[in-house]
């Protein structure tokens, strides 16, 4: 196992209910460190950029609307397999799934508002993150 870097958002419906810290406890409690974070509110376009690789989805429309809505905290979280780690914490897409204790588990509104973002894979890790953050604003 490698140390990875990934790129997380937590999304409108938890920065409008106030969880922050209590996501980034999850993050910390797992052996994630928070090594770049800011708080923004992104704009239609950005989330469509973001989000481009869902444009033949149904929900394209509802799902960058809802990341555009209200302000998102843009994280970079580095640990050992950083990206697995991340994405177990998350749990599943739809709060239904997840498993007990994960993030979305304990505070996703739905499937469509789930709380956070987490990338996939080592290629979106580094493509999400270089999207959002000049490498100066990493500070591991
Ligand atoms: P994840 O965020 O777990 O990586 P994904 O990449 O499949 O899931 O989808 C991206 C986001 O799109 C997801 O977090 C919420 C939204 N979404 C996915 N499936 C949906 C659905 N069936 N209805 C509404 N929104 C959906
Ligand atoms: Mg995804």
């Amino acid at each position: 196992m490698a140390t990875e870097r990934t790129l997380s958002i937590i999304k409108p419906d938890a920065t409008r209910r106030n969880l922050t810290g209590k996501i980034n406890a999850k993050f910390e409690d797992a052996g994630l460190r928070i090594v770049a974070q800011k708080r923004v509110r992104l704009s239609l376009a950005q989330a469509e950029t973001f989000y481009a690789v869902h444009s033949a989805r149904p929900f394209f429309g509802e799902l960058t609307e809802f990341m555009a809505s209200g302000p998102v905290v843009l994280q970079v979280l580095e640990g050992e397999n950083a990206i697995a780690k991340n994405r177990e914490v998350m749990g599943a897409t739809n709060p239904a799934d997840a498993a007990p204790g994960t993030i979305r588990a304990e505070f996703a509104e739905s499937v469509g508002e789930n709380s956070v973002h987490g990338s996939d894979a080592p290629e979106t890790a580094a493509e999400e993150i270089a999207f959002f953050f000049a490498g100066l604003e990493i500070v591991g």
